[in-house]
Order: C-alpha cells, then sequence, then structure tokens
C-alpha cells in the first residue's frame, strides 16, 4: 500500500531528526520511503509558547497492516527520544499517519485519514509538494477546505532522500 506520512519537530537539531526519521523508516522492515517533500518551517500550532516546528510530508510504499505501520512510527519516535508528556507540547520528533490508500480506519489508537490533516497549513502545504490535487477517501477536495490551522509556513531546505 502507499502511505503519506507527516513529520514534524522543533526540540534540538531539527533537521538532523527528520532526516533521521527517514533513514529509520526506511530501515523498518515492510517499509520503503519513496519521496519527501520540501522541509517548511511552521508557526505553532495549539496555542502553547513553543518553538517554531519544521514539517515535512513522506510518501512511503508498506506491505505493513495499518497497526503495524502504527507500531513502526511509535518505535522510529521512540528511538528518537520521543516522550508522550503534553499533548499539544514541544516534541523532538512527532510522525503522524496521515492516508494510507484510500482507507478509512477509525479504531482506538488510530484515526485514517488523520482526523485534523484537512485543517492544518503545516501539512497540507507539504503535502502539496507530493499531490497537486489532494483528495479524502470520501472525496473532499483538500484544496478547498477552510484552514483551522493556517499560521506562516516557509520552505526551508529541499526535500530529504533516503539512503
Ligand atoms: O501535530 C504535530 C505536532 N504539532 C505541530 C507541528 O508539527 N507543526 C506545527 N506548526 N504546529 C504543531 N503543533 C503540534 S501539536
Amino acid at each position: 500500500m502507499d502511505a503519506l506520512l507527516g513529520l514534524g519537530s522543533n526540540l534540538g537539531d531539527r533537521l538532523a531528526t527528520l532526516q533521521r526519521a527517514v533513514d529509520l523508516l526506511n530501515a523498518q522492515p515492510g517499509i520503503r520511503v519513496i519521496r519527501s517533500s520540501r522541509v517548511f518551517e511552521t508557526e505553532p500550532v495549539g496555542g502553547m509558547e513553543q518553538p517554531e516546528f519544521l514539517n515535512a510530508v513522506l510518501e512511503i510504499e508498506s506491505d505493513l497492516e495499518p497497526g503495524d505501520l502504527l507500531a513502526a512510527t511509535r518505535l522510529v519516535e521512540s528511538a528518537l527520544g520521543r516522550t508522550r508528556k503534553i499533548r499539544w507540547g514541544p516534541r523532538t520528533i512527532d510522525i503522524d499517519i496521515l492516508l494510507i490508500d484510500e482507507l478509512t480506519i477509525d479504531d482506538a489508537d488510530l484515526t485514517v485519514p488523520h482526523p485534523r490533516m484537512h485543517q492544518r497549513a503545516f501539512v497540507l502545504v507539504p503535502l502539496l509538494d507530493l499531490r497537486p490535487a489532494p483528495t479524502l477517501p470520501d472525496g473532499t477536495d483538500l484544496l478547498r477546505v477552510r484552514l483551522e490551522a493556517d499560521g506562516a509556513v516557509h520552505p526551508y531546505v529541499p526535500p530529504l532522500l533516503s539512503s
């Protein structure tokens, strides 16, 4: 299956962390990173005073079941020092599953499409690098949605490369 992952970091060496996340994801059995969007520097969303984020979106190919894909992303987050303390707080790395093919999943620990992806410029702008006319499985045209979180989003560096 083909999936899109959202990456974000706003603590430590943010760019090195995103690159390491790409490399660790690519090294997971059953996951191949296909390509990355550019990396954007983005205003924090969620109301907390915190450093700016770097965000990117990755396209991956995977033969894992969605639950196993989630477990793999959690493993990579842990390897990069992510702890789950403050819900909207700063973090070394955040890896969100945005879309998996045309699937809709509503489980206790995994909702796909990601429930807030269509409201966030820090997801939608990088996503446009990979999907110029993005739609949700229900047909929603993501170019026509009203953003609730449209803080500043600036290109920072070219796409991440996977080794
Ligand atoms: O949901 C991801 C973590 N996060 C972010 C983020 O990745 N980027 C920006 N700009 N704001 C954020 N607020 C949270 S929470």
